[in-house]
């Protein structure tokens, strides 16, 4: 048991054997401690511990890199491979900035507030959904010209969009992944969010 991960896992998590880690549940309360903040300056989940060389690592995305770099797995492009390395690094900022930026308010407004008794904001969801979509198309394009996002091979970047991506479909946000309006988007949404990895990062969030 090598690794630590404070919180819940995420789609990175299907990627590593059971064995290799475990999860410690993190509750608001161990969220605000000092102790947890100095593992997570911004107090939120989730946190990786490698018990085998002491790093402490947040921000997902850097966890899913270093736990793919880590066990070698095939999901993250040779550094040595420019092209590949470039390709990744490139449809990473898409995810960060056309995706993520408006489908996890999209999560938070229509599934994960409610779930916590905050009301959904509607001006929000009405604000970024078409939003989404505009990003969506650009999507499409890509899609058009290569099955991945980073190209012709599945990598960690396709899986950086279950969480919130399957989040903000359940709240009725992003119509656009699934309704075929954007075909390209459709088919590569249905091929990653039936992945086995996701559908294993999605039992242990329920536990
Ligand atoms: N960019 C961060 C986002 C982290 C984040 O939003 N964490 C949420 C759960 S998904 C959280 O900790 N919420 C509880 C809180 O903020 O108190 C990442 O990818 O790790």
């Amino acid at each position: 048991m090598v690794l630590v991960i404070h919180g819940i896992p995420f789609s990175g998590i299907g990627i590593l054997d059971a064995k290799h880690y475990r999860i410690e549940p993190a509750t608001p309360e161990i969220l605000k401690s000092e102790e947890y903040l100095a593992k997570h300056p911004f107090g939120q989940i989730p946190v990786m511990e490698d018990t085998e060389t002491g790093a402490v690592i947040y921000e997902s995305r850097v966890i899913c890199k270093y736990i793919a770099n880590k066990f070698h797995s095939p999901l993250l492009p040779s550094p040595t491979d420019l092209a590949a390395w470039i390709a990744f690094e490139q449809a990473c900022s898409i995810e960060a900035s056309r995706f993520d930026t408006y489908a996890s308010p999209l999560a938070r407004e229509t599934v994960l507030g409610p779930a916590r008794g905050i009301p959904t904001d509607h001006h929000v969801v009405e604000k970024f959904k078409p939003l989404l979509q505009v990003q969506l198309r650009g999507y499409d394009r890509i899609l058009g010209k290569q099955r991945y996002l980073a190209g012709e091979k599945l990598t960690l970047v396709d899986l950086f969009h279950l969480s919130y991506g399957e989040t903000a479909v359940a709240g009725g946000a992003a119509p656009g992944l699934i309704d075929g309006s954007l075909p390209n988007v459709a088919r590569w949404w249905k091929e990653i969010s039936s992945l086995p990895a996701w559908s294993a990062a999605k039992a242990l969030t329920k536990g």
